[in-house]
């Protein structure tokens, strides 16, 4: 197995992420080193995002994904170019792991033009028809829905997609959650559910709020195939969700995946973190999504200091790149504002 950090193969190009797979070890480690990479580049990125905010150049609310990376890269790996994303505000990583470029993604973290949402929609709305990516959604429970309906599209189409919907703990406690569950298993609609269980809905923790508190058996309530995955460990996501998507496309309906996973920062950028202990927050670090998986690189000689480095210069690269995009992009000017508020409609008396 070689250790030349030139001989990986990692695309960063727009588009779905996939490995090369011309031969089975190297397609193995380049697998594993992609996993790596994607994750890599969410935490810079989000990294970035943080001080860019001190510096008051991305405004409006933040809530970074730090520490949950391995469960959008893991899942994103299950789906393909034609199925959807639903995802909810803490979505930077979602976008980044499904092919949304990071310099246009940056572009509306600062509210530009160029941005994927056309700087209309900031950091929570990031909307891209291109990968299918579906928001972005601001309301807690909101995606599911959004989820239920486009997979409703698709079974009504006979078209042999997937929707994956992610949303947090916080959403089970929404009527939405439980309607949307009723219906994708009531018409076997082809929605994974995927719930980042981090513990916390803002400050109120899982067991203060939820009375039942082994999420699964509520989707396992509406007789939706449910599961917890260790949401720190990116393989055990990959391949939860390849074997809930692959039953969606057999046509057996919803599943449902409680992901377990911790954020390590503070729920947004106003948050005192007064309602968890530091030492908890230190407690799970250990089980840190990336240091765990560079560790297990490590181990069976897919990485090395070099590969290792080498990731870290491109990733470094790419978030340069996006900020300099940022920078040097356009404001949409104040007499454009109403544009795309509402459709523009010929009043029929006035047509005829
Ligand atoms: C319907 C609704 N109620 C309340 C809020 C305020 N709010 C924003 S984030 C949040 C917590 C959601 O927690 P969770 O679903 O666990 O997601 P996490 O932030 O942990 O990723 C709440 C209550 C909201 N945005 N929408
Ligand atoms: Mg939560």
């Amino acid at each position: 197995m070689t250790s030349d950090p030139a001989k990986t193969s990692l695309p960063v190009e727009e588009g779905l992420r996939q490995a090369d797979a011309t031969t089975p070890g190297r397609a193995h480690r380049d697998h594993d080193l992609l996993l790596l990479h994607d994750m890599l580049r969410i935490r810079r990125f989000e990294e970035k995002c943080a001080e860019l905010y001190s510096a008051g150049k991305i405004r409006g609310f933040l809530h970074l994904y730090i520490g949950e990376e391995a469960i959008a890269v893991g899942a994103m790996q299950a789906l393909g170019r034609d199925d959807a994303v639903v995802a909810t505000y803490r979505e930077h990583g979602h976008a980044l792991a499904r092919g949304i470029r990071a310099d246009q993604l940056m572009a509306e973290m600062y509210g530009k033009r160029e941005g994927c949402s056309g700087g209309r929609g900031g950091s929570m709305h990031v909307f891209d028809a291109h990968t299918r990516f579906y928001g972005g959604n601001a309301i807690v429970g909101g995606g599911l829905p959004v989820a239920v309906g486009l997979a409703l599209a698709d079974k009504m189409q006979q078209r042999p997609r997937v929707t994956a919907c992610f949303f947090g703990d916080g959403a089970v406690a929404e009527g939405e959650f439980h309607e949307s569950l009723n219906l994708a298993a009531l018409w076997k609609l082809p929605v994974l559910f995927l719930c980042e269980n981090n513990l916390y809905a803002m400050g109120t923790r899982l067991e203060r709020a939820q009375s039942q508190t082994d999420l699964a058996a509520k989707a396992r309530s509406y007789r939706i195939p449910a599961e917890a995955v260790d949401g720190m460990d990116v393989l055990a996501v990959e391949s939860a969700t390849r074997r809930a998507a692959d039953a969606a496309r057999r046509g057996e309906g919803p599943a449902f995946l409680e992901c377990r996973t911790y954020r390590f920062r503070a729920h947004s950028m106003f948050d005192a973190e007064l309602y968890r202990d530091k030492a908890e927050v230190e407690a799970w670090k250990p089980r840190d999504p990336i240091t765990t998986f560079t560790s297990r690189l490590r181990e069976r000689g897919e990485a090395n200091d070099a590969i290792l480095a080498a990731l870290e210069a491109s990733v470094a690269d790419e978030i340069d790149l996006a900020v300099r995009f940022a920078e040097g992009g356009t404001w949409e000017p104040v007499e454009e504002l109403l544009n795309d508020v509402y459709t523009p409609v010929e009043h029929p008396e006035r047509a005829s």
